[in-house]
């Protein structure tokens, strides 16, 4: 019989004040120019780069082998903002492995989950603290911060699903969440490219 190569059980701590993995292997920091044509109204992202706000931050809580059977965790912290009247977002993606799910817990603040099949068919599903959601295989997955706090959210996936981003810049979501009348509004997103 082949041996098992154990992996050591552990745990880590989320704070639940700000949603940091104190010990995390990995810590991905987006700036606005690090999403570069993410948002819909280019000429107010070109008007905020100079400033370049830091919009997102992602917490792993572990270096998780790449391979099936093992699974990923993170928290991801969205900062409160807009770009026009488009609310702070994650690039939001596919995954490589497309048949692959994910579970969200909302933590802190009101986010929305954007969700997207290949074809264009959105759902959207609203996240505060105590929210869980379930990321059905095949979505494309955004979250969005509509709140005047961080939205923070735990994140659980196999860790071999991976990250399809190319489908996203090259086609973006069909909707995309703004502020009108100082309420998050579906609106259809003007540069869709429908695959
Ligand atoms: C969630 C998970 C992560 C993802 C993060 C940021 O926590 O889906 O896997 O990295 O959101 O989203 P993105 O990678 O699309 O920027
Ligand atoms: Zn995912």
């Amino acid at each position: 019989m082949d041996m098992i190569d154990y992996i050591t059980p552990f745990t880590s701590t989320v704070d639940l004040q700000t949603g940091i993995i104190g010990d995390a292997p990995l810590i991905v920091t987006r700036r606005l120019s690090d999403v570069r044509g993410l948002y819909a109204d280019a000429q107010a992202e070109a008007a905020l780069v100079s400033d370049n706000p830091l919009t997102y931050e992602v917490y792993y809580g572990y270096n998780s082998p790449e391979v099936e059977g093992q699974l990923g965790y993170c928290t991801t912290i969205i900062r409160p903002g807009e770009v026009g009247d488009e609310y702070f977002m994650t690039k939001g993606h596919y995954h490589a492995k497309a048949d692959r799910a994910e579970v969200y817990y909302g933590l802190i603040g009101e986010g929305y989950l954007l969700l997207q099949t290949p074809e264009g068919k959105i759902n959207i599903q609203e996240m505060r603290a105590g929210v869980v959601a379930y990321v059905p295989p095949h979505w494309g997955h955004r979250t969005i911060n509509v709140g005047s706090e961080n939205f923070v959210f735990l994140s659980v996936f196999p860790a071999d699903a991976g990250y399809d981003y190319k489908t996203i810049a090259e086609h973006g979501f069909a909707s995309i969440i703004v502020e009108r009348e100082g309420r998050p509004t579906v609106a259809p997103n003007p540069r869709y490219q429908v695959k």
